[in-house]
């Protein structure tokens, strides 16, 4: 068995918490506090995660999984750097129907990239909702649309356990 260290990334409410909930059959450790002012301008929740999510799961009978959700917030950026650095892949989660999000989702990549080399995808969150922006859209704005080796690009519902599963088998398809 290989215990693989996965990453979940991603702006504020993008769905990182939930992925780590749905895919997790530990309980999940989640460290919340009440959302600040200025983030709740930016978002429906009254909580958000400040350190990270925390769950566990055999995947098949070779891979075991430990899942990390980092926080959304950039004043938070040493726990991701934390987090990443110990990663063997990651996976950025994008809101498709919150365009205003999409520049903060390219900066994590950059800081992602800045750090490590590791098997990742990009995964879009939100696309059942209205106003999602089809991928290739969202891409452009990730500044990733004519990369040499452009990371596979999934809609996730983090919602739902068989699309959370499919992504986590993309990813660590990659990490072999
Ligand atoms: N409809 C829909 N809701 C989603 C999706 N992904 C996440 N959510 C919801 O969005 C909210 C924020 O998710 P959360 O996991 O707390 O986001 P985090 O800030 O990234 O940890 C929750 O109410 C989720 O149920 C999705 O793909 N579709
Ligand atoms: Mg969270």
């Amino acid at each position: 068995m290989k215990n693989i260290r996965v990453v979940i990334t991603g702006t504020v409410g993008a769905g990182k918490s939930t992925f780590v909930k749905t895919a997790s059959e530990v309980d999940v450790v989640e460290i919340e506090r009440n959302v600040s002012d200025s983030d709740r301008e930016n978002s429906f929740k009254e909580t958000t995660t400040i350190a990270f999510d925390f769950g566990r799961l055999v995947l098949d009978a070779n891979k075991n999984l430990y899942i990390y959700g980092t926080p959304g917030q950039t004043r938070f950026d040493f726990m991701w750097d934390i987090l990443i650095k110990g990663a063997d892949a990651y996976i950025l989660l994008v809101t498709a129907n919150q365009p205003s999000s999409f520049s903060y989702a390219k900066d994590i990549l950059a800081f992602m990239n800045d750090r490590v080399q590791v098997p990742m995808v990009i995964g879009l969150t939100h696309t059942d909702c209205s106003g999602a922006l089809p991928a290739a859209e969202i891409v452009k704005h990730l500044g990733i649309a004519n990369a040499e080796h452009c990371p596979p690009i999934l809609n996730i519902n983090p919602r739902e356990k068989h699309s959370i599963m499919k992504a986590l088998q993309v990813l660590t398809d990659q990490t072999i």
